[in-house]
């Protein structure tokens, strides 16, 4: 964790905030915060360092900064940094995770960031309900930017249940990294695909209200909306060029510009994070992502612990699996079959009694009759001998 103090060389919009729609005067300001997801390499950290370059993360030597590459990030960092413009002051908090894609099994990657989400929502709410609420540390992700790799194609499994699940929980706003390696085509293309995913998964991402009394605010949000995912290049670097300063890519067939509306939408995801649209994500965390995790907290208590929720979940799900429902009938199968053999076996044993039993009746009979032949003998030769 670092903490950065904040020399404003040019101002950034953040004094916009209180005509923001929401107009929320504060003494105190804000805090905001801003997660950074997505696979490993795909320039979270350049982009942030892009997004505040002047402002919150100072290199420690610039001309080294630009020869060496750029470090992994290698475990959630957390960047703090105070704002201060025309009295309004933010407290930013810029929370940079290790890209996931190193490990052969990625399946639970977007895990620590989902988990870190929730521990915001979880460490605020137990703040909230102390007698003194002063000093609450607020760490609750208002805007969490999903990188995604400029594959031109699609969307991977992996993303798709990344956002998913982080779209639950906070306001998602998805970004195509990159911009500068896809043609303006591909890139149209390939947005059209992903919005056609986000919609067919229900993903739900973050999408600035449109303003029905304020049409220049009202149009703004629309090209917002049209721009979404946002394609994205960061660089570090300034150029001259005109004999001014610009920060971009160079390339031997051109130079890209990170402020250019043609090049990407870097202006237009810097104005809804800083300028538009702050207060909207600030809000829209408090009354609908962090009521809507409070709620379930509070409801799962009621109901038992969250534990048995979450097991009898995945059992209704487990009900809902083919596998599942394939398996179960493959065994009722096997339970009829053994049944219908043990009623067979039943069957024959019962037979074989029956006819053990006529047998020895049959020969109980015959004893008898032998017998009362003997008897008869007996009676005879009695009577020949004159016994009687
Ligand atoms: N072409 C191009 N390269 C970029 C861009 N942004 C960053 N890079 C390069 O991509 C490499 C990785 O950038 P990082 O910012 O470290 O990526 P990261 O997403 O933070 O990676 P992890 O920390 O491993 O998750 C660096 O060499 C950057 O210079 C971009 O917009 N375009
Ligand atoms: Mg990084």
């Amino acid at each position: 964790m670092s903490k950065a103090a904040a020399p404003a060389i040019e101002p950034i919009g953040v004094a916009n905030l209180p005509n923001q729609r929401y107009k929320i005067v504060s003494q105190k300001g804000a805090t905001f915060t801003i997660l950074l997801a997505g696979e490993s390499g795909l320039g979270k950290t350049t982009f942030i360092n892009t997004l505040f370059q002047t402002l919150l993360v100072p290199h420690e030597d610039n001309r080294n900064r630009y020869n060496k590459p750029i470090k992994k990030t290698v475990e959630i960092s957390i960047v703090r940094a105070e704002l201060e413009e025309k009295n309004f002051k933010i407290r930013l908090n810029v929370v940079d995770t290790p890209g996931f894609g190193d490990n052969v099994n990625n399946k639970n990657a977007w895990q620590p960031i989902v988990e870190f989400i929730d521990q915001q929502h979880e460490s605020y709410m137990k703040q909230e309900s102390q007698p003194s609420r002063n000093e609450i540390k607020d760490l609750r992700v208002h805007a969490c930017l999903y990188f995604i790799r400029p594959t031109g194609h699609t969307l991977k499994p992996l993303d798709i249940e990344a956002m998913k699940r982080i779209g639950e929980r906070a306001n998602l706003i998805p970004v195509i990294a990159k911009a500068d390696t896809l043609t303006p085509n591909e890139m149209l293309e390939f947005k059209k695909r992903i919005r056609a995913i986000i919609e067919a998964q229900n993903i739900r991402i973050y999408s600035p209200p449109i303003e029905a009394d304020d049409q220049a605010a009202a149009e703004h949000a629309k090209q917002l909306i049209e721009s979404m995912p946002f394609a994205v290049i960061g660089a570090e670097e300034e150029f001259e060029i005109g004999g001014k300063m610009i920060k971009g890519r160079r390339y031997p067939w051109g130079f890209v510009e990170v402020e250019n509306d043609q090049h990407c939408d870097f202006r237009k995801l810097r104005s809804l994070l800083l300028r538009t649209n702050m207060l909207d994500l600030i809000l829209s965390t408090q009354e609908f992502h962090y009521e809507n995790y409070r709620g379930h907290k509070i409801k799962g208590e009621a109901d038992g612990d969250s534990k048995s929720i979450k097991e009898s979940n995945s059992n209704n799900k487990l009900s809902e699996n083919p596998e599942f429902l394939e398996e179960e009938r493959k065994l009722k199968r096997y339970f009829a079959e053994q049944l219908r053999n043990e009623d067979q076996r039943f069957k024959q044993w019962k037979q074989n009694i029956h006819t053990e039993k006529n047998r020895l009746n049959h020969d109980l009979a015959n004893l008898q009759s032998d017998m009362k032949n003997l008897e008869n003998e007996v009676k005879t030769l009695q009577r020949v001998k004159g016994y009687s």
